[in-house]
């Protein structure tokens, strides 16, 4: 009782003082977003200021090249959307900007930065916003869990009490200074292009898929500067860098989910919302009424997290130009859509035709998560489907794939099985492009499935590699890391902390079976770096059965012959009429079981457990 009369003695007067202000009509602006602009960017952004007693103020600039278009209110006086034109030619500096309200005023600044690849260390980054090619083998890291190099952010200030190393799901202290500092290792092992899971700013969130601000970095995993150091390190590496975009929903403690800057910014309220709903294949069907699909693009994901309403057009402009932003300030190559079936395709469909029109060399990869190619394939850009629409979605990750390469190396479906699945590729245009993978961080790790072992994962990364498609690794993989669901699919890279009793980054580190399965990977990757047939030609297939899967990729100039075999059988398969047939000789490229031509027929002997690989004479 004494502490409620004290708790009301002590808050009464700042309440009315606040209630006051408003009364009177004291603007405010306490954020602006996006913070900055660039200079020559072919995009006039949309502001979208918080504060208080936004309803009807008036915003002016008298910084020469810029003009306010238009204002519009937010929701309850807090928001203000200013739409801004841009000149050309306007000039790199400060631009002051003041708002009006119904009585007093208030200011904000908006700086017009310099074009480059990452605002800071264009000098070093002369190469950006090229998107993924046939030449790029992916490398998947979740930034907390790869390597800590800065201990002073593990438990930061402004958030503190969620690193616990200790927690499946607590933060574990791995950033982006600790990506930067292991460029070397990838670079060895061949990666040419990194897919981070997002690090923007989160509550609790250590995988990043809960933003609470669409504009900072989490401070667990660095600063805005090391984002920028470390797309720039990449980059001099040769390494390009894919950003996790989100765009389906924000975290659950996002401002917007209780105060959204208008009506229609959400699909829903915390409270009352559509049920989540994932069977795409009511999404692709033509006949399928909306009341079967709907919940797919407007249900809040895991029943939880607020679901953007992007057929809004001011959703969709925020997201499109924080979508630039990120691709501004760091010099970003291409963007990895997180749920992209969860967004209208109309949504899709513009934000992919205005982010190409600025960047027309940087491309997408859209997580489709489904292991049927008729339904993935529908979502392929490039042709407009029966709604009329072209989502734009350069490529995907190849989740069919994915689990026929699982189904046949760890469960001894028949090896055929391969074949069958890429005889969908017609479903699609551009089917060398998919990105081909054998896990991801939402899967049970490969080493972890029943029956697994180091050969089997050697198997699949010896497919993978010469396969059409292009390569994405999981961290970990590459040293036969274990792990079931989620979240034991997500343990620390081991060596990435000071204190950790084993370092896999090194060769000294590794355990026999790692190094095995590491240096196998590592010569696979390199063939395919070697042989422009592994990543450019045309697949053949030669033979397929029950045991064995025989392949060629031929691009014109050479020919690469690849065995895939699991059984003990000597393998005899006629060349007349496949594109083998003036074939003489076979030499030995990788793993290569002894194998010879005679007589129009391809002997395999000994064939041996796993993927050979041949050059053909
Ligand atoms: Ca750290
Ligand atoms: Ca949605």
């Amino acid at each position: 009782m004494i502490t409620k009369v004290k708790t009301y003695r002590t808050f009464f007067p700042l309440v009315l003082l606040v209630v006051a202000a408003i009364a009177q009509g004291q603007v405010t602006v306490s954020k602006v977003e996006p913070p900055n602009w660039w200079a020559g960017l072919p995009e006039n952004p949309m502001l979208l200021l918080y504060g208080t007693d936004l309803t009807s103020a008036r915003v002016t600039t008298s910084y020469p090249g810029l003009k306010v278009d238009r204002v519009e209110p937010g929701n309850e006086g807090k928001y203000l959307f200013v739409w801004l034109k841009i000149a050309p030619n306007v000039k790199v500096g400060t631009a002051k900007f003041t708002v009006t309200g119904s009585a007093g005023n208030s200011a904000f600044e908006f700086p017009i930065s310099k074009r480059g690849c990452g605002a800071i260390a264009s000098s070093i980054s002369k190469r950006c916003h090229i998107g993924l090619r046939k030449d790029d083998v992916m490398y998947l890291i979740m930034p907390d869990r790869f390597a800590n190099g800065d201990t002073a952010n593990d438990d930061p200030a402004e958030a503190k009490g969620y690193y616990d190393r200790q927690k499946a799901r607590g933060f574990h202290g791995g950033d982006l200074k600790g990506v930067t500092q292991h460029l070397p290792y990838l670079k060895d092992l061949g990666v040419t292009a990194l897919w981070l899971t997002p690090f923007w700013k989160n509550a609790d969130d250590y995988h990043g898929y809960g933003v609470t601000d669409m504009y900072a970095v989490d401070p667990h995993f660095g600063t805005m500067r090391d984002y920028q150091d470390f797309v720039s390190a990449s980059h001099s590496q040769g390494i390009k860098f894919f950003f996790d975009y989100v765009v389906n929903h924000t975290g659950p403690d996002h401002v917007w989910a209780k105060h959204p800057p208008l009506a229609t910014w959400l699909h829903g309220t915390p409270e009352k919302h559509p049920p989540f709903d994932y069977h795409f294949e009511y999404l692709v069907d033509p006949h399928a009424p909306p009341q079967e699909w709907e919940n797919i693009t407007e249900g809040w994901f895991a029943d939880r997290l607020p679901d953007l309403n992007v057929d809004d057009a001011h959703v969709a402009k925020y997201l499109l130009d924080n979508a630039v932003w990120w691709m501004e300030t760091g010099g970003v190559d291409g963007l990895r859509l997180d749920t992209f079936p969860y967004s209208s395709r109309k949504f899709w469909s513009y934000w992919h035709r205005e982010l190409f029109r600025i960047y027309p060399h940087t491309n997408t990869i859209g997580e489709v998560y489904n292991f049927d190619p008729t339904i993935t394939s529908f979502f392929e850009g490039g042709k407009k489907s029966w709604d009329g629409l072209d989502d734009g979605l350069s490529t995907m990750f190849d989740f069919p794939m994915q689990s026929t390469i699982r189904e046949v190396v760890i469960r001894d479906k028949p090896a055929a099985s391969l074949q069958k699945t890429m005889r969908y590729d017609s479903l699609y245009l551009r089917p060398d492009e998919l990105v081909t993978f054998i896990g991801n961080h939402d899967q049970k790790r490969f080493m972890s499935e029943e029956g697994a072992s180091a050969e089997k994962l050697k198997a699949a990364f010896g497919l993978m590699m010469t396969l059409r498609g292009i390569p994405q690794l999981y961290s970990g993989d590459e040293i036969a890391m274990t792990g079931g669901d989620d979240p034991e699919n997500r343990h620390d890279f081991p060596g990435g902390w000071q204190d950790d009793t084993q370092n896999a980054f090194t060769e000294q580190g590794r355990t026999p079976e790692q190094q095995q399965v590491f240096s196998y990977l590592r010569s696979m990757i390199a063939l395919r770096k070697e042989h422009a047939a592994l990543r450019e030609g045309h697949q053949w297939t030669i033979g397929a059965g029950e045991k064995y899967f025989v392949y060629l990729r031929d691009d014109g100039n050479e020919k690469v012959l690849i065995v895939f075999n699991q059984g003990d059988q000597a393998l005899k398969l006629g060349l007349k009429d496949t594109p083998m047939d003036s074939a003489r000789t076979l030499e030995p490229l990788m793993g290569a079981a002894p194998a010879n031509i005679a007589d129009g027929m391809l002997a395999v002997e000994r064939p041996g457990y796993g993927v050979s690989v041949y050059l053909v004479k």
